[in-house]
């Protein structure tokens, strides 16, 4: 039994976890999370974890010795059901909270009105700028911003990224093409921040507006989409992906409430309620390639400033893409956090 750990649990975007500071945790960190979370249980009901993967993450966060970078963040997906603590991937939606944590733990000061926050994640090797409310110099989570998967409103987080093309694949298109064939389906392998396999929905036989539960349900579909992904991992230099969270498999068909596109993306074996935020980047890059699969159905706005909604079970997503020269050179997110619980985890 661990003797306590201090610990902020926080809703980061359409997720939830643990937020810990780096010098915290102890040296048996991956053997205290899985217990903290009550991993591998289906019902994590030893733990605070919520039995499902969006609600079973971790944020470590340190200030930062890099030039130009306030803290270092950390991504930790503990898997519910197996005994895996992974940072082979990152996390957009727990990067929402790191800038509020990063100011209650005192890392940064703030400034009155606004803090900008920028945030090195270790997982990819990239940065972020979240721009975080602090009236007083203090942070605020009451605000009027409303994202999708969440009820009610709270202070808005707008979060750029400017260098995520190839994060963990090496290139933003890690085989070079703009489609690729597996098992006969037109895929666009894809990574601005997400390792994604970008598919039409109506070449895997659903029409892509189906719930979550129903395509979970699904298991035709899941043998297909586990047979791509597993022939996609080491084409996008990913290795043996059997027990990794990525790539994440995205369907797409034509947007059903005036977005750019809509989507249903396994994580890859739980269908996600909404999409994650890297995720939606990959997705709405893939949207802009014209010859990809993913062009075919989406509808793009004109210009070189694009704001592409991008609809998932559960509402949409905005992404607001920057181009120059066809070339994806930033996209920025709005989303929300807000602090949960602040104390000592055992
Ligand atoms: O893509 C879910 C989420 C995520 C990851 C997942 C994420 C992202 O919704 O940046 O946020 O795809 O595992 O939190």
């Amino acid at each position: 039994m661990s003797e306590g750990v201090r610990a902020m649990w926080m809703r980061g975007g359409t997720s939830k976890g643990g937020y810990f500071l780096a010098d915290e945790l102890p040296a048996d960190r991956d053997a205290f999370l899985l217990a903290a979370m009550g991993s591998p249980d289906a019902r994590q009901i030893d733990g605070m974890g919520g039995a499902d993967p969006l609600t079973s993450k971790v944020a470590v966060v340190k200030r930062s010795e890099r030039s130009g970078v306030d803290v270092d963040y950390l991504f930790l997906q503990v898997f519910v059901d197996k005994p895996v603590v992974t940072d082979a991937q990152n996390c957009g939606n727990i990067l929402a909270g790191v800038g509020p944590f990063a100011i209650e733990r005192g890392l940064i000061a703030a400034s009155d009105g606004e803090t900008r926050v920028t945030i090195y994640m270790e997982n990819t090797g990239q940065t972020a700028v979240a721009t975080v409310a602090t009236p007083g110099g203090r942070v605020t989570y009451t605000g009027d911003a409303r994202i999708d998967g969440v009820p009610g409103t709270s202070a808005p987080i707008r979060i750029a990224f400017r260098d995520t093309a190839g994060s963990s694949c090496g290139a933003l298109l890690p085989t070079g093409n703009t489609v690729d064939s597996i098992d006969g389906i037109a895929c666009t392998l894809i990574d601005n921040g997400m390792p994604c396999v970008v598919m039409r929905a109506d070449a895997l036989g659903i029409t892509g507006t189906e719930n979550p539960s129903d395509l979970e349900a699904n298991a035709p579909l899941r043998e297909k989409l586990e047979a791509i992904r597993l022939k996609a991992g080491p084409l996008m230099n990913l290795g043996d992906v059997t027990d990794s969270s990525v790539p994440k498999m995205t369907m797409v068909s034509a947007a059903q409430d005036g977005g750019a596109v809509s989507t249903r993306t396994f994580i890859p074996h739980r269908c996600h309620k909404a999409i994650g935020v890297l995720g939606a980047v990959s997705v709405a890059t893939a949207c802009l390639l014209p010859d990809g699969p993913a062009a075919e159905v989406a509808k793009i706005p004109a210009g070189m400033q694009k704001t592409l909604s991008v609809e998932h079970p559960t509402g949409e997503m905005t992404v607001l893409a920057t181009l120059d020269g066809g070339e994806v050179t930033e996209t920025a997110i709005l989303r929300t956090a807000r602090k949960l619980f602040d104390g000592t985890i055992y």
